[in-house]
């Protein structure tokens, strides 16, 4: 009838759109932990549905139980596939899903409700690629919440720079290091859109991007009004150590010149360059970093888990959520 429609519509999307489970590199909690069954059991890439084989998250049986995951960034979810325990105590019937973005005050979107969830199986919710950096899962009323594994799907990468926290060396007031992560090219100083340092030894500017992407390109935009060789001879270093601020990072790329209000891109090892931290550095004495936008356009690494196949869940377990 129309749940197999359904199914097969969602199996053909999938098999055309490259997705990601991006739930694997995020970080778990859930409201209470039990028998060392821990959140993060839920995102180990196992999908063994037996709950004694130590795969599975456990909540103390408490008043609306609930897990999440931090998915580090902010991507478009496509879909969740939620699996369960082979434990008929440990039921997710009425579960739901939900996105909620960094700042708790923007609302929650609810993707969907499963009404009934058998034992043992992988049912999916889609979330229609609705925008989001945590994903919850909650049960009402007084229950034990156990999820053996929790796979979060976006289709999305590459399309819009990540979000991230800035930082740089010193700033001059108010040109802080996040006015160029803003979302705004904005090139004239007055726009209130452009970080700026002191005039100092070295200046830099660091963002992070909260885990380990893959960057395949970056984009610095250079202010309009003055003075665009001030940014000659920055170098682009993108790594995870925090040595030395982030600037003994690999290099990517060193800025020769870019023209008075421009945005040029750089890509480093063909878009294959790994980090959390992406780090513009000014070499020399006297100088003074100033960048209007930097955007970093990455995905998630395809992270392989041991023992992970791809995924074999019969169209008979696509049921989406209303
Ligand atoms: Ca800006």
């Amino acid at each position: 009838g129309i749940t197999s429609i359904v199914a097969v519509l969602n199996l053909t999307i999938e098999s055309c759109i490259r997705m990601l489970n991006v739930a694997g590199n995020g970080i778990a909690d859930q409201s209470s932990t039990i028998w060392n069954s821990s959140a993060q059991n839920a995102i180990d890439g196992k999908r063994m549905t037996e709950f004694n084989l130590g795969s599975c998250s456990l909540t103390d049986m408490e008043s609306d139980p609930w897990w999440k995951v931090d998915l580090g960034n902010t991507f478009k979810i496509h879909s969740v596939i939620i699996t369960s325990s082979n434990m008929i105590e440990y039921s997710l019937d009425g579960i739901e899903v939900w996105i909620n973005k960094p700042d708790p005050n923007e609302n929650s979107i609810r993707c969907g409700r499963i009404h009934q969830f058998p034992v043992s199986r992988s049912w999916y919710v889609s979330c229609d690629n609705k925008r989001g950096r945590f994903v919850t899962l909650r049960l009402y009323g007084n229950r034990n919440l156990s999820l053996c594994e929790v796979k979060v799907y976006t289709t999305e990468y590459g399309n819009d720079p990540l979000k991230g926290q800035a930082v740089q060396s010193s700033t001059l007031y108010p040109a802080a290091a996040n006015r160029a992560i803003d979302g705004r090219r904005d090139t004239y100083y007055t726009e209130s859109s452009c970080s700026h340092t002191q005039e100092e030894t070295a200046p830099w500017w660091r963002v992070d991007l909260g885990q380990i992407f893959v960057v395949s390109t970056i984009k610095v935009t250079n202010r309009g009004d003055c003075c665009p060789e001030r940014l000659d001879g920055a170098q682009i270093h993108i790594g995870n150590s925090l040595q030395n601020n982030g600037n003994n990072n690999p290099r990517c790329a060193t800025i020769t010149h870019i023209p008075l209000g421009d945005t040029f891109s750089f890509t480093c090892e063909s878009g294959k360059m790994t980090g959390r931290y992406v780090n513009l550095v000014l070499p020399g004495d006297k100088k003074i970093l100033t960048l209007c936008e930097v955007e970093v356009y990455a995905k998630p690494p395809d992270r392989a888990h041991p023992g992970e196949g791809r995924e074999d869940l019969g169209p008979q377990n696509r049921i989406r959520a209303s």
